[in-house]
């Protein structure tokens, strides 16, 4: 069967099949990722009202693509206090975030209850409000220096009141690409485990993968299916995003970014290629706002939140620092042919 035929059939594509894709004209690409999408969504494309904050920035790790990191070349650690946190959750909180979404360095200066307690105090203030925090490499940094399982973290994650994990720390899981890029960082086997320890506990979460760096079109497929491997097994992603890399301030070195057309190929292919991840999300932070609005056409159905404030990936170029006003976002998705809908953080309708 031909690679047209097994698109028209919505048959499972193997990784061979993803790296022909990148092969196919762009818009007959996005044809097929808008097929999918469309039978799913419609023209629906979801947002939420989110608020990111990032406590600390000394981190104990060496990745070559962050720029966040005091140890890079952003001088500046800082380590909030809960306090700090908390006001900074109330401000939103008045101005109508539905979720916080909570993620730190790997800090080896602070106590495990640094990290935990937070979670608790914000869910005795504000019941309602999501907490989405802890990606599966702080998981493992905790669970390491603690020496603690990772199914110890988790189970302290759900009895502190931690309701969804980011999909942070993914990076790419082929482990030649990540020695050199994150080498130290919670390894591949490891990230994998720790979501599916999450998903057993009942919980959802969401994946990453950053591209664009050092990684080849093989590598993404790759990682791809090794998500999509996984979700059969438990379902508890709810969305895929694709992080495109941002290449100042660090020392990671990459010579060009990537084009438009690479970045809507590659939303286009994890649509494809993703069959039991419902959300695709172009997160416009590092996607830009525009691409993101380009990439609903190309099967993304979610252009995450409004964010507030963004320190990690406005570090190495984004234009994120100050997120996005609702009205706004919900402007741009009109304008573009497409019907916002508001979501909470589990992708239900508000
Ligand atoms: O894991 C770090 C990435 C991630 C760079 O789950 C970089 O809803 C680009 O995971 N260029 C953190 N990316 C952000 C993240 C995230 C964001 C939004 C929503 C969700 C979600 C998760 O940022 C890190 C890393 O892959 N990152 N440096 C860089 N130079």
């Amino acid at each position: 069967m031909t690679l047209v035929e097994k698109l028209k059939q919505k048959q499972r594509l193997t990784l061979e099949d993803g790296i022909a894709l990148y092969d196919m004209d762009l818009l007959e690409l996005g044809k097929y990722a808008s097929i999918i999408r469309e039978e799913k969504f419609g023209k629906k494309t979801y947002y939420n009202i989110n608020r990111h904050i990032n406590p600390t920035n000394i981190c104990k790790d060496v990745c070559q693509f962050c720029a966040y990191s005091s140890s890079r070349k952003n001088p500046n650690p800082y380590a909030m206090t809960h306090d700090e946190i908390l006001n900074t959750v109330e401000q939103s909180v008045k101005n109508g975030i539905k979720e916080v979404h909570i993620v730190s360095a790997h800090n080896p200066d602070t106590g495990l209850e640094w990290y935990l307690e937070v979670f608790s105090k914000i869910k005795a203030k504000y019941p309602q409000l999501h907490v989405k925090a802890l990606t599966a490499a702080e998981i493992h940094f905790l669970a390491t220096e603690y020496n603690l399982t990772h199914q110890d973290i988790i189970d302290k994650m759900v009895e502190y009141g931690v309701d969804s994990m980011p999909g942070g720390g993914a990076e790419i899981f082929d482990e030649e690409v990540r020695k050199r890029i994150c080498g130290g960082k919670v390894s591949s086997d490891d990230w994998l485990e720790i979501h599916k320890l999450w998903h057993k506990a009942g919980k959802k979460s969401n994946a990453t993968m950053l591209f664009g760096h050092i990684e080849s079109r093989a590598n993404r497929i790759d990682h791809m299916i090794r998500l999509r491997n996984l979700q059969d097994e438990t379902g508890g992603f709810n969305a895929f995003i694709p992080l495109v890399y941002q290449r100042e301030n660090n020392y990671l070195k990459v010579e060009n970014d990537l084009t438009a057309q690479e970045i809507l190929k590659t939303m286009a292919i994890s649509r494809l290629i993703l069959d039991n991840i419902p959300n695709i999300k172009a997160y416009w932070v590092t996607s830009t706002v525009k691409l993101a609005l380009l990439s609903q056409e190309f099967g993304a159905n979610d252009l995450d939140g409004t964010i507030e404030k963004e320190s990690i990936n406005s570090a190495a170029g984004a234009k994120s620092a100050n997120g996005l006003a609702q009205n706004e976002f919900v402007s741009l998705i009109k304008n573009s042919g497409f019907i916002p809908v508001e979501r909470d953080s589990l992708y239900n309708e508000v």
